[in-house]
């Protein structure tokens, strides 16, 4: 099925997230050299995009606003990607410090539409937050992507655009993160059925949760989809075989784009696609 973009494939990388500690994983990306380095190489291999959550001097998760400032000013200068900044932070972190996040100005910030269970976690989203969200990267002029953890999610998201309008950008970009215990899996299956609630003229990538991941990039390729990965999402290559850095991941994942005709967009090519401005 032809859906935007997809002449070519949007690879993003989330090289950290905000769940796995530096001591059991020495590869993360955690300060903010290893983070940028980690970028450059990345987009080297294809990214485009970079979703990125911080690391304070503890390498713990932090949402500390002159951190994420100097992080989003060392992409620019340093990559060409368009700079994500998660807005989903930590399961513990409170909305107020999780919406100051849009102050540091990304090109984009991702935007969870709605609760769901996360391991033995609770991921809080409830829709007064969503909206705040919404309306608070309309007013900065930041590209929000809508993080579906769940499929009802795609009809909360649904009601969001009816009700409150179109993002910044005019564009309805979509990332579904399959395979979170709490979650919808990450089967082929499920994808197929989430893709019959995206709102018209969405976009859409997906990221697969540990083993989902091969089975949702596949899925998602053959659907005229885009592709998030990164160790924020896997720690494993393949059975027994641990990550060995991001790029990895994405070179795999830039390779199968290939062989599906659908080569990597460019920075420039995934600016026009998302509505992000140059
Ligand atoms: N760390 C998760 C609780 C996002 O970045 O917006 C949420 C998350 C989603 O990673
Ligand atoms: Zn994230």
């Amino acid at each position: 099925m032809s859906r935007p973009g997809s002449h070519g494939t949007l690879l993003t990388v989330a090289p950290t997230g905000a769940e796995h500690a530096k001591v059991d994983v020495p590869q993360l990306p955690v300060t903010l050299e290893e983070l940028v380095a980690t970028a450059e190489a990345c987009e080297q291999v294809g990214a485009a995009m970079v979703h990125v959550h911080v690391r304070g001097a503890d390498a713990r998760p932090s949402l500390d606003l002159g951190l994420l400032k100097e992080t989003v000013a060392a992409l620019r200068e340093r990559t060409g990607l368009i700079v994500q900044l998660s807005t989903g932070g930590a399961v513990t972190d409170p909305e107020a410090d999780r919406l100051r996040v849009l102050d540091a100005l990304p090109d984009s910030a991702s935007c969870t539409m709605g609760t769901v269970n996360f391991g033995d976690d609770v991921f809080m989203n409830r829709w007064g937050f969503v909206v705040a969200l919404h309306e608070a990267m309309r007013e900065r002029g930041i590209v929000p992507e809508y993080e579906i953890f769940d499929i009802g999610q795609l009809a909360s998201l649904r009601r969001l655009l009816d009700r409150h309008g179109l993002p910044a950008g005019g564009k309805v970009h979509v990332d579904l993160v399959m395979g979170v215990p709490g979650g919808m899996p990450g089967d082929a299956e499920t994808l197929t059925a989430a893709l019959r609630l995206l709102p018209e003229g969405a976009s859409f990538s997906a990221t697969g949760i540990g083993r989902a991941t091969l089975p949702v990039m596949l899925t998602a390729l053959a659907s005229g989809g885009h592709l998030r990965v990164g160790m924020e999402d896997t720690l494993s290559y393949a059975k027994g075989q641990p990550v060995r850095d991001n790029a990895q991941l994405v070179a795999r994942a830039a390779g199968l784009a290939r062989i599906a005709q659908r080569p990597p967009l460019s920075p420039a090519d995934a600016r026009a696609l998302l509505g992000v401005r140059s």
